[in-house]
């Protein structure tokens, strides 16, 4: 593990080592115990997985390692902390160049029919997580039954984080590997995830399936999304964008 395992490169900070982000001697360090772990114990490895995965929940800088659970997910988000919404408190909401505006709780989505998929995830710093479930609704089901105007181009996706978001062209967003997900390994979502509804954006770099999703705006045009403003692609295909040659997921 070397150049894969920092954290999205910060503003302008390259790919390649300028702006190192602080806190990279830490994730190092704790990598390498985890990795001693892996080869002693199977039981401590779980520990130890617990105890990171509780770390990074309470990492303000939101540079952190590995999530537990398995398959080698790290944990990311651009705020310090992040509200846990359950069954009764989660609401997606649908609007914008709509004819009927929506609002969705999670059992409306549970209702609709799911999609499940079994892609590999590919993450702009490098990692990847070979063959993943996710599950969920078809976003282009979601903008059929809002009725998307004629003049609309783009979707933009906001956050229960308040501060992530993403976008997509229409086009993009009515392909059928693009979900609203309930479930990702075949388990309600997590909350480190993104739980309990993340976007998978099957065929792009994970920044665009934007974890805990709480609003789909159709628009005129796109407006780059929380990382995009920071650099990355719009345009976000895995092996065609960012400067990388990863292979496809799609
Ligand atoms: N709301 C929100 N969504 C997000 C991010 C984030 O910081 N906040 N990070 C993105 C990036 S860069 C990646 S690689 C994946 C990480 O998903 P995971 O935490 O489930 O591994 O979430 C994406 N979606
Ligand atoms: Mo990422």
């Amino acid at each position: 593990m070397t150049r894969d395992d920092r954290p999205d490169r910060a503003a302008g900070g390259g790919r390649d080592g300028q702006g190192t982000p602080v806190g990279r001697r830490v994730v190092l360090g704790m990598l390498a115990a985890g990795a001693a772990g892996v080869a002693t114990a199977p039981l401590l490895q779980r520990a130890y997985d617990s105890a990171l995965g509780a770390a990074a929940q309470k990492d303000p800088t939101g540079l952190s390692g590995l999530l537990p659970g398995g398959g080698g997910f790290r944990y990311y988000s651009v705020t310090g902390s992040v509200p846990e919404k359950d069954a009764h408190h989660y609401r997606l909401t649908v609007d914008g160049l709509v004819r009927h505006r929506g609002g969705y709780s999670l059992a409306d989505l549970r209702r609709m029919p799911q999609t499940r998929l079994v892609r590999d995830v590919q993450c702009v710093t490098g990692w990847r997580v070979p063959g993943t479930p996710f599950e969920g609704v078809r976003l282009s089901a979601l903008l059929d039954a809002a009725g998307v105007r004629p003049e609309a181009r783009a979707v933009r996706f906001t956050c229960f984080d308040g501060a992530y978001s993403e976008s997509l062209t229409l086009e993009q967003a009515r392909r059928d590997d693009v979900l609203v997900a309930l479930r990702m390994q075949d388990k309600p979502l997590a909350h480190a995830h993104g739980g309990p509804v993340r976007l998978y954006v099957a065929p792009m770099y994970f920044y665009k399936s934007a974890k805990w999703l709480s609003g789909i705006t159709v628009t005129e045009q796109v407006e780059p999304g929380y990382w995009e403003d920071r650099g990355y692609d719009v345009d976000a295909w895995v092996g065609r964008s960012n400067g990388r040659d990863d292979a496809p997921t799609t």
